[in-house]
């Protein structure tokens, strides 16, 4: 008795849900920030608990985006069924409605203006845990076996009448006891999940390698460009392909120029298998500096870097610098390797946006050192940070926050001291 129990238990660990990549479930919707058309939108998928049935998604218009007309195709890979919608970008907005038949592996086709991305997904439907199966089952087979008992008993055959009583107890039993331990129990995995891999390296997926590119090399200044970031896995050399969505984008990327002039923080569509793409503008020559912020399933997230040259003659090119903001430190001079306070108020009601109320970007001015930090929850008028500068010197910062229509970055710099004694 004891061992079949056991026996079921390791059974349910076994089959416990991996990890969750790109999955739309009942739970949890899907949002996967995107810059497409000149524009900054975050993709929601909302989570689903029927299939078939409707699957709602809708575009968040955050800059540049009120009204951009995004169409949608969403396609199951395992039945081959394709269905469009229309979804117009906006603040808060209107859901359209895509019919999937099917659990299991999608992928959802976005356009805007000239820009394609495919974003692979899966729609999971929780189904009975194996909790379920055992209670019903077990008390479904003790009432079998009590009626059985019964028969027997009434025509009087004693031994055998006390045996399926026994079984029925002991069916009482295991649904009792999965009614008591089932809550400690992982759930089983949901309808559509992929199978558990068997070949799955142990410990995890190895980081992924990135070789970053422009298209046309060596872009004239103001002139557009496509920034390509290619992902390999060293150990197979194959594309990688299995990126999860890490404060709700595939790969956050911030691009500068080496004097910190220049910035943004964008979010490349996915253009092809281990292919990210992202199209920008810098209007002055010179050498940039590319972080993308990833995650892999199953790998944890990391940070990869390249850069490119715009080409032209340095003197002449002159822009309007953003102007600098100005934050109140605390300390007043931030002490290397000691968490300093950085604050500034928003400019304007803050929205949340990459599931967070404001980023802070620091840059040592190098380049050699990115840190990412998030806001830590003030009353919407103002935005804290801290951070931990990891040696003296001059940094290059960026605070950034959501307000309508809009995304506000506010850079300034800070001089970090040397630790006394
Ligand atoms: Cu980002």
């Amino acid at each position: 008795m004891i061992r079949a129990l056991l026996l079921a238990a390791v059974l349910v660990v076994m089959f416990a849900a991996p990890a969750a990549a790109h999955n739309v479930t009942a739970g949890a919707d899907l949002r996967i920030a995107q810059t497409i058309a000149g524009a900054e939108v975050t993709l929601v998928i909302k989570g689903t608990s029927r299939v078939p049935g409707p699957l709602r998604i809708g575009v968040v218009a955050f800059e540049r985006a009120a009204g951009l007309p995004v169409s949608l195709e969403v396609r199951s890979l395992t039945g081959g069924r394709t269905v469009k919608g229309v979804a117009r970008a906006a603040a808060d907005p209107e859901y359209a409605e895509l019919r999937v038949e099917e659990t299991g592996p999608h992928q959802l086709t976005l356009r805007a203006g000239d820009e394609v991305a495919v974003v692979p997904f899966r729609v999971l439907v929780d189904r009975g845990s194996a909790g379920d199966f055992l209670i019903y089952g077990g008390l479904f087979a003790a009432g079998l076996l009590l009626v059985g008992g019964l028969l027997t008993g009434a025509v009087s055959r004693r031994g055998p009448a006390m045996m399926l009583a026994a079984g029925a107890a002991a069916g009482v039993t295991v649904a009792a006891m999965v009614v008591v331990f089932e809550p400690m129990l992982p759930p089983g995995p949901p309808d559509g999940a992929a199978p558990t891999a068997q070949t799955q390296p142990a410990g995890g997926r190895p980081f992924a390698q990135a070789r970053m590119e422009t298209a046309p090399a060596g872009p004239a200044p103001g002139q557009e460009f496509t920034l390509r970031v290619d992902l390999t896995d060293g150990s197979t050399g194959r594309p990688v392909d299995d990126l999860v969505s890490h404060h709700e984008a595939l790969a956050h990327v911030v691009v500068t120029s080496e004097d910190g002039r220049y910035f943004r923080h964008v979010h490349p569509l996915r253009t092809a298998a281990g292919r990210l793409e992202v199209r920008l503008r810098a209007d002055r020559p010179g050498r940039y500096l590319v972080y993308a912020e990833l995650e892999r399933e199953d790998s944890g997230g990391q940070l990869l870097t390249g850069e490119f040259a715009v080409d032209g003659d340095p003197a002449g090119a002159a822009t309007a610098d953003l102007p600098a903001a100005v934050p109140e430190l605390r300390p007043a001079v931030p002490v290397a390797g000691r968490p300093a306070t950085i604050e500034l108020p928003a400019d304007g009601a803050v929205r949340p946006w990459l599931g967070m109320a404001g980023h802070l970007i620091v840059r040592s001015q190098d380049g050699s050192f990115l840190g990412h930090v998030h806001e830590m929850g003030t009353n919407g008028t103002r935005l804290r940070f801290t951070f931990s500068f990891p040696r003296p010197g001059r940094y290059l910062a960026w605070a950034q926050h959501a307000t309508d229509g809009r995304i506000v970055t506010m850079p300034f710099t800070v001089d970090v001291a040397e630790p006394a004694g």
